[in-house]
């Protein structure tokens, strides 16, 4: 069922019942489902301008600075179980399983940081429980005619270190449209990447081929995040979510 967020359910009184389907709006992201009264971590469903969309809301309503807000997740990786393997409109439109692995989709990122300001906080773990995050100030993907470019700033050390101010700047590319820094190559085409902002090629690679800690970290196709270990070692858990900011 899609969620919806009811300024009556906010101000009951000064609403009043005359007025709840009028001020009843379709909930875009976690921070809506969470203000509709739908306060745990799930799958729900919420509407963007092409229909509706399931995403996954990790809640933390409190805690310290980085760790609470309406997180909405653009991508998880943790089992392997999901192909990342694949075309421009897969990216474009988002895939996988919204329990488990998944890409959101580009175009409704874009709508979304469109609309309102958000941080992105990147968690990784790798296979020998180490776990750390980075989080970004500041996140939005520009619109498919400037080739979803990613803006990332603010970063703040959580232990991960920096791995993905190196693709600030850059556009989006899949191994069947190369918008990436490399001239002489296409990186999610030669390194049989999945789709991200390669730049000339990765400092991360969430959506890389996932190898259950069997890898040695020589390989530039793994699912890593370079700084936690620096070194390329395929991780065992990386997410990236995205909450509003005033
Ligand atoms: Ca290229």
């Amino acid at each position: 069922m899609i969620v919806l967020l009811c300024l009556s359910a906010v101000f009951p009184v000064l609403m009043g019942t005359e007025v709840v389907n009028s001020n009843c709006f379709l909930a875009t992201d976690c921070s809506d489902v969470y203000s509709s009264g739908k306060t745990s971590s799930g799958v729900y469903t919420v509407s963007s301008i092409d229909g509706p969309v399931q995403i996954y809301c990790d809640m933390i309503p409190s805690g310290e600075n980085h760790s609470k807000g309406h997180w909405t997740v653009i991508v998880r990786r943790m089992d392997g179980e999901v192909n990342f393997y694949r075309p421009w409109d897969s990216y474009k439109r988002g895939f996988g399983n919204k329990e488990g692995e998944y890409w959101l989709g580009l175009e409704f990122i874009h709508l979304l940081t469109r609309r309102n300001r958000y941080k992105l906080r990147v968690d990784v773990e790798d296979f020998n429980g180490k776990k750390a995050y980075a989080v970004y100030e500041s996140f939005s993907v520009d619109a498919e005619s400037d080739g979803y470019k990613l803006h990332v700033s603010g970063f703040v050390n959580g232990g991960a270190g920096d791995s993905l101010t190196y693709h600030n700047g850059i556009k989006f590319s899949t191994f069947d449209k190369d918008q990436d820094n490399w001239k002489d190559g296409s990186c999610a085409l030669t390194y049989s990447m999945g789709g991200f902002w390669y730049n000339n090629c990765d400092h991360t690679n969430p959506t890389g081929l996932y190898f259950w800690g069997k890898d040695d970290g020589s390989l530039f196709i793994s699912t890593n995040w370079y700084y936690l270990n620096n070194n390329r070692k395929s991780v065992k858990t990386i997410t990236m979510k995205i909450t509003r900011v005033m």
